[in-house]
């Protein structure tokens, strides 16, 4: 059985999940999740309870929620990736310290701006909600061009998941236009770099419903319906 990703649409932290999966050469296939409607309906819930992409269900038939344990779920999945490295090595310690501040505090510094985007926030409260929204996201970058260090990748000498699912998030600040990530000249230069990467290009078209050519193994979307049927 072929692994599947659950990805939420539009614009959803499973992105960095998708190139990860592009990346990690393993065949896989994907479902199409809107949010909010479908994330949070009764069948999602069968597959994650908590209503929340993504979620992947494993080769042996197990469904794996949260980015980090998906992540390195693929990464342990393809050991010749290198897209998570080996458990106990320093490398391994700078990757989950990079991944986990990717997923609290960056994830984090633009749930002002969702909030406010989503429920409609007006006035003085919405001034209130993006000032403060815009001093997390500064904050969140400042951390990660220090983190970086002038460094090329957030891990070591190459890629890895964290850059992965960086791309995901980083993104955001494109909706948002909280900042210009050229004052954060390694941030900027890695964001550029993973902008022109052949799994990224096919993970934002899928986003989109394009036509885009996998150069992983991608096999295809599968509907909700159809893995339900085939889900204890
Ligand atoms: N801690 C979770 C967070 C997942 C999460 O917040 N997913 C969002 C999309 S980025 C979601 O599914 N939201 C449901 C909704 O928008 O209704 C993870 O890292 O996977």
């Amino acid at each position: 059985m072929k692994p599947i990703l659950f990805y939420g649409v539009p614009e959803g932290c499973s992105f960095g999940a998708i190139v990860a999966l592009e990346w990690s050469g393993l065949p896989y296939q994907l479902c199409r999740i809107q949010m909010p409607e479908v994330v949070s309906g009764e069948s999602f819930k069968r597959i994650n309870p908590v209503g929340e992409t993504p979620s992947l269900r494993t080769a042996d038939g197990r469904v794996v929620s949260q980015s980090l344990a998906i992540l390195h779920h693929i990464g342990a999945s393809s050991p010749a990736s290198g897209l998570v490295p080996a458990q106990g090595s320093a490398a391994f310690d700078r990757f989950n310290e990079a991944l986990a501040f990717l997923n609290t505090d960056f994830f984090e510094s633009f749930s002002p701006l969702w909030y406010a985007m989503e429920h409609g926030v007006q006035g003085e409260a919405l001034r209130a909600v993006t000032a403060m929204g815009h001093h997390k996201v500064r904050r969140a970058h400042a951390a990660l061009e220090g983190l970086l260090d002038g460094r090329e990748w957030l891990v070591g000498d190459r890629r890895s998941a964290a850059d992965a699912y960086l791309m995901g998030i980083a993104r955001w600040n494109d909706f948002h236009q909280v900042l210009d990530r050229r004052e954060y000249p390694a941030l900027h230069a890695l964001c550029e770099r993973l902008r022109a990467d052949p799994a990224v290009r096919f993970a934002h078209g899928v986003e989109h419903g394009e036509a885009v050519r996998s150069t992983g193994a991608f096999a295809g979307h599968v509907e909700l319906d159809e893995v339900l049927a085939t889900t204890a």
